[in-house]
């Protein structure tokens, strides 16, 4: 028998046992995101070829500029999800309100979130960026989703995962029994596995995060980092800093290397910059999968109540013994 390592749509359908109610929906969902990420990929590679870079000269609701790519990404991720049939609403970094699949395809088993294209300002350098992902049951009864189906905690997530777009592009995903790595084969337009329940390496002395706004952290937040600054061997002090700038490749290499990244809320926004439903609950399923924490800097991700679509959250994420060091310097305050 040719051996090769299985594909993620293989991959899928043997665990199915993981999700019995799913009844193929789930596939479905997954292989939606899968394309999406296929052609997101070939879109990114060619950027600079097919006029995919800079911006569309609108802004989104986070007030930040639009890229193209967001726009194009985020047009593609709705269709690909809405024809499953398998959605009931979705939830968009670059929409405000709720998304409704079109007519009858309404109906489906699940409410997923996503931020298309996480770090798009890299896309004109050549950088890496990612596609962040949130798969919830929904807790309406039928018909059009709701917003309801979106504001559920990061623990009752059915999946989640990222899609790097960096050297290679890389698949990983969680549904709650371990997280597995695929690498897409372009020549083929497969993922195939590559690391199969993989998990954080025991210490890594590395944080990844934004130094350059410590001046407006909150006093825990300045103390931790200069604390790891100090130089102390013994405790494999000072840290080496590495920051990206796009969150699913500063956490890609945490979850390989191990490490700590943190975005902490300052003086000015206490909730700092990122965003609780499609970009920290997911990526935080994936690190404690990966037996990792990930908090608020006192409270765990998955457990904090969703009150907005958009809402922002301090986060610190990554091996779960730098993350209890963080969660020291909060409690000592
Ligand atoms: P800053 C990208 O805009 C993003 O949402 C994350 O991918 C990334 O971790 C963070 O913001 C970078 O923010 O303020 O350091 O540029």
């Amino acid at each position: 028998m040719v051996s090769f390592q299985p594909t993620l749509n293989q991959f899928i359908r043997a665990r199915q046992q993981e999700y019995p109610e799913a009844v193929g929906d789930f596939s479905q969902v997954m292989n939606a995101i899968a394309l999406a990420g296929k052609l997101i990929s070939r879109e990114i590679n060619l950027a600079g070829i097919v006029d995919a870079t800079g911006y569309t000269g609108r802004m989104n609701v986070q007030g930040e500029e639009v890229a193209k790519l967001d726009e194009w990404a985020n047009e593609l991720i709705v269709d690909l999800l809405g024809e499953t049939g398998c959605v009931c609403v979705m939830g968009s970094e670059e929409v405000e309100g709720p998304i409704s699949p079109p007519g009858s395809a309404s109906m489906g088993r699940y409410a997923v979130l996503f931020d298309p294209v996480d770090g798009s300002s890299n896309i004109d350098i050549a950088a890496p960026v990612g596609t962040i992902f949130s798969a919830q049951r929904r807790v309406t009864e039928s018909g059009t989703g709701h917003m309801d189906d979106l504001l559920q905690p990061g623990r009752n997530q059915a999946a989640a995962g990222y899609i790097l777009y960096g050297s290679s592009t890389m698949f990983v995903y969680t549904t709650g029994n371990g997280v597995h790595a695929f690498t897409l084969d372009p020549t083929m337009g497969e993922f195939h596995l590559t690391t199969e329940d993989l998990k954080f390496p025991d210490k890594s002395n590395v944080y990844s995060t934004n130094e350059g706004n410590a001046g407006t952290w909150l006093e825990p937040d300045q103390r931790w980092v200069e604390w790891l600054k100090q130089n102390d061997p013994a405790t494999g002090r000072p840290y080496s800093a590495r920051y990206i700038g796009a969150l699913v490749a500063d956490f890609h290499r945490i979850l390989l290397k191990g490490g700590i990244f943190a975005y902490p809320g300052n003086t000015a926004k206490r909730e700092g910059k990122l965003r609780l439903l499609y970009e920290c609950s997911p990526l935080a399923f994936v690190a404690e999968q990966a037996g990792g924490r990930a908090t608020n800097g006192l409270r765990r991700i998955l457990d904090i109540e969703p009150t907005g679509l958009h809402q922002r959250t301090p986060y610190y994420l990554g091996n779960a013994s730098e993350v209890e060091l963080v969660e020291r310097f909060h409690s000592d305050g």
